[in-house]
């Protein structure tokens, strides 16, 4: 049960450093689900530069006290309480030993110690350590940890923890032991222990220096056979590191461990990271493409932050997105590398689209809710909640300024300074800024206001052409923020944008750039101009005619443009563009000008009609073989309906849906040969392969097949889905034709499905990863006349595998229609209100954090139509009537106010 509802708002502005310092930790743990008990030593010692306390708090949670020494001898000026322990009259330098125990076995949190499928695993990160034993629960307090563990050893044969294996060995009663030492001092979030029934791929390999390093990819016995991928993204990840930024991993060895059950997606536990299995399993048969490229960007990134993380940890919580947005930028790096090396431009401009895709759909979203907050935020109730988009995703724009700026040399000459002058300590963001600066002789005391100001910058373009001088001038102003509650009380100020452009001209050739007073043009057509002013223009010389500008090339800042191009502009920047992100971008306006006007007109209950000049630009691009199959099928994928339903003064899901819907017949009824052509073009005969390549060609036959499956005549289509599904050697093929059989299903509100979802589930009924499948595919489905989505969904809740304490299978079902099918979720009755309402106080009692995830997705209510808004006002006010934890009470508190 949650017991933290206490509301205190911790304000960065409050930092104080920690009042005693703790050197070395010696854990022992008598492992039991229903009682562990955990010994631990402490020892301590004052703090220098901090004010002379005359009490300790030591933080503590579900804990059972049992004893006490300090020194060797029984220590009793102590009081145990509810949130953990105080005590006093302490001495300078000390040894403490506090004995407690715990109950794992009923610890659903998923925080701290607990057990999933019979095994023990811990999760710290950000406040779990204090669940397994009373501590200084903060990132500035680093220790060297030295773990015994002592368990069954026919239940629990392997016992893991961080850094080396000094000693195993038997004990009395059929219980064993392992000691394990991490030689590296950390912060109690990175402290791990798993122990239970398991199998290990293991590989050695040599790092650049030289040595012997051992990698275990730890899972149960039945999932042995999905581990390779993990195992060789791993070995890419260990040389990547070493090859761009010179860091060599720097233990013996190397632990990757599964769980199935798990909050997140994985966690850096310094030498055995601990891995949802959805990040670590895959197999042809199980795991789609995107779950292969899953696999690699989140063995990367939690192997990454053993350096940036790690070895240089956060001074506090507020720091958070020194460690997570600069880990983003690593992984997103690692996987543009690996699909395409540096000098592949459309390979990395994918991964690009990628990103920015996730980017503008929910970061620009939270920074326009309530959440709002800042890259480094100024004030939280519950440190939980501040894993957010903003902290991950815009902090890695952030991270990702620097380079556009300083170039890949610049920003490795900081990331150097940075290990350089940090190395084992825990810093703040204002450091590694420090560092950049210093690296690149440059004064960044303006970029600071990237960490601090919260909310999408605009930025809005003029241009003029002088026919007389030749000379084309672009006009850059600047609007920050919105302001928000979050952001200290000071005004918005202008930011440093790198703005990347170029010019096009009527042929569609890049032009040579001159700024004027420069003697000569650069050698690259695309120019970073650095915006510093609330406006500034930016004149270009020997413009022969009036160029077309391709504006924000790369996304290189993390704004909003606005430019008013017409939609001739906009086609022939998506047939021309030389930048692939702008080409992708140009696209995308179009589509969404064009989908927000159908949508307003679908509001007005008008009749629709589509823009002949929208359906040929989209033509162009299906036809262009000289694109890839991976970017032609991300430049024709329609923006989502929750993006759309943003961009609308008033967001009306139901609006959305229609017109989207509308546009997809047309370019199904108006592309019908070019899709079947693109199908059959596309197909990957032979043995599966997750290359960048295959994945790209599968991706393209299945919009293919998507859009022929909204044509009035379904035959052909559900024949060739049929025989997809039924021929299918890989889990890519065989879900993207059992999607299209659901939303054949859906359209005619007949049975084509049934037999093809019935064979899903008994094929693979032992495979919980691909069950979640199945129940996604089901919760994100159109709805129809005869169907309500939410009755298949309350339907499926009584289905023998639902579980809702198990996080994968609650966000297979309740998030995915909550979150990722928004013309059903809100249907003007309010049903799926009600649904939400009910499973967010469900959760509430079993895990916090997964409720407060689920809580968040009516954050924007104020935004929707009246009918909408209403219905979600009740339904945050019933869930925070009655939430208890401080997670959940602390998002609709927020959404409420
Ligand atoms: N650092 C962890 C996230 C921990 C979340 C705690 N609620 C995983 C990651 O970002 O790599
Ligand atoms: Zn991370």
């Amino acid at each position: 049960m949650a017991d933290s509802t206490s509301s205190t708002v911790i304000h960065r502005a409050d930092y104080a450093p920690p009042p005693f310092l703790i050197d070395t930790v010696t854990l022992e743990f008598d492992l039991a689900p229903a009682c562990t008990t955990v010994t631990s030593t402490l020892r301590m010692r004052r703090n220098p530069d901090a004010a002379r306390a005359g009490q300790l708090e030591l933080a503590g949670e579900q804990l059972e006290f049992v004893s006490a020494a300090l020194d060797g001898a029984p220590y009793t000026a102590l009081r145990a309480h509810e949130h953990g322990l105080t005590l006093e009259h302490l001495p300078d330098a000390f040894e403490l030993t506090l004995v407690g125990r715990c109950n794992p076995g009923q610890n659903t949190t998923l925080s701290g110690l607990y057990v999933s499928g019979g095994n023990f695993f811990t999760q710290c990160e950000a406040e779990g350590f204090h669940r397994i034993t009373w501590f200084l629960d903060r990132p500035d307090v680093m220790s060297a940890y030295h773990v015994t563990l002592r368990a069954d050893k026919a239940a629990y044969p392997v016992l893991l923890s961080n850094g080396n294996l000094l000693e195993t060995g038997d004990l009395p009663d059929g219980r064993h032991f392992a000691r394990w030492e991490d030689p590296f001092r950390k912060p109690c979030y990175l402290f791990a222990l798993v122990a239970g029934k398991l199998v290990a791929l293991e590989e050695r390999i040599r790092s650049r220096s030289g040595q012997t390093k051992l990698l275990q990819v730890w899972v149960e016995p039945q999932d042995l056979d999905k581990t390779r991928h993990a195992m060789d993204s791993l070995i890419h990840a260990i040389r990547w590191d070493e090859t761009r930024f010179g860091l060599e991993l720097d233990l013996e060895r190397f632990m990757i461990v599964a769980v199935s059950d798990f909050n997140m997606g994985a966690m850096e536990n310094k030498g055995l990271n601990i891995f949802n299995t959805k990040y670590v399993l895959a197999n042809p048969e199980t795991a789609t493409d995107t779950d292969f490229a899953h696999v690699e960007a989140v063995v990367g990134h939690e192997y990454f932050h053993n350096w940036t993380g790690n070895r240089v940890t956060c001074r506090d919580w507020f720091q958070l997105s020194l460690k997570e947005g600069l880990t983003v930028f690593r992984d997103q790096e690692f996987s543009a590398d690996m699909a395409g090396g540096e000098h592949n431009a459309a390979a990395r401009a994918t991964k690009r689209i990628e990103d920015v895709r996730v980017l503008r759909q929910a970061q620009f979203a939270e920074d326009a809710g309530p959440m709002a907050h800042p890259v480094r935020p100024e004030s939280y109730t519950e440190i939980n909640n501040f894993y957010t988009m903003t902290v991950y995703e815009k902090g890695a724009e952030v991270v990702r300024m620097y380079q556009t700026l300083f170039g890949r040399e610049g920003f490795r000459r900081g990331m150097d300074l940075y290990f350089q002058r940090h190395d084992g300590q825990a810093v703040t963001c204002d450091d590694f800024r420090h560092a950049l600066a210093d690296a690149n002789q440059r004064d960044l005391t303006q970029f600071e206001r990237w960490y601090s100001q919260a909310g999408t910058p605009r930025v809005t373009v003029d241009t003029h052409y002088d026919a007389a001088t030749y000379r084309y001038s672009v006009s850059l102003r600047q609007q920050p923020g919105p302001q928000t509650p979050d952001a200290a009380a000071r005004p918005l100020e202008p930011l440093l944008i790198p703005f990347a452009l170029g010019l096009i001209d009527a042929r569609g050739a890049d032009l040579p750039l001159r700024l004027a007073g420069e003697a000569h043009a650069a050698a690259s057509t695309t120019r970073v101009l650095e915006l510093t002013e609330a406006e500034q223009t930016f004149v270009f010389e020997d413009i022969a005619a009036r160029p077309l500008p391709s504006l924000l090339r790369n996304f290189s800042a993390p704004v909003i443009v606005a430019y008013d191009y017409s939609v001739d502009e906009l086609a022939f920047l998506l047939a021309h563009d030389s930048d692939p992100f702008n080409r992708w971008e140009a696209g995308q306006r179009l589509a969404t000008r064009e989908l927000l006007a159908l949508a307003g007109q679908a509001a007005r209950g008008a009749p629709l009609q589509l823009d002949d000049a929208f359906s040929a630009a989209f033509a162009r691009v299906l036809n262009d073989a000289t694109l890839t199959p991976a970017f032609r099928e991300l430049a024709l994928m329609l923006p989502s309906e929750a993006y759309l339903a943003e961009q609308m003064a008033e967001s009306n899901p139901a609006a959305v849906h229609q017109a989207r819907q509308f546009v997809r017949q047309r370019l199904a009824h108006e592309l019908r040969n070019e899709w079947r052509v693109a199908y059959e073009h596309n197909r990957t005969p032979g043995p599966y392969a997750a290359t960048p390549e295959a994945a790209g060609q599968r991706a393209l036959k299945h919009l293919a097949l998507s859009y022929l499956a909204e044509l009035d005549d379904t035959a052909d289509a559900e024949r060739l889905a049929r025989a997809q599904y039924a021929e299918a050697n890989n889990m890519t093929d065989r879900a993207a034709a059992l999607v299209t059989l659901i939303s054949l299903a859906a359209a005619s509100g007949g049975t084509q499905a049934e037999a093809a979802l019935d064979d899903f589930y008994r094929r693979f009924e032992n495979q919980p990863l691909v069950i979640d499948k199945w129940f996604a595919v089901q919760a994100t489905q159109r709805g129809s006349a005869t169907r309500n989505v939410i009755d298949v969904v309350r339907k499926l809740m009584t289905h023998p595998a639902f579980n809702l304490k198990n996080p994968n299978r609650a966000r297979s079902l309740i998030f995915s229609f909550c979150m990722a099918n928004p013309a059903q979720f809100h249907a003007a009755d309010g049903s799926g209100y009600a649904f939400w309402a009910e499973q967010v106080i469900a959760l509430d009692a079993l895990n916090p954090q997964v409720a407060a995830r689920l809580a968040r997705s009516l954050e924007l209510w104020r935004r929707f139509t009246p009918v909408l808004r209403e219905g979600m006002h009740a339904a945050l006010e019933k869930v925070a009537a009655q939430a208890k934890s401080r997670d959940v009470r602390e998002i609709v508190e927020k959404a409420l106010k």
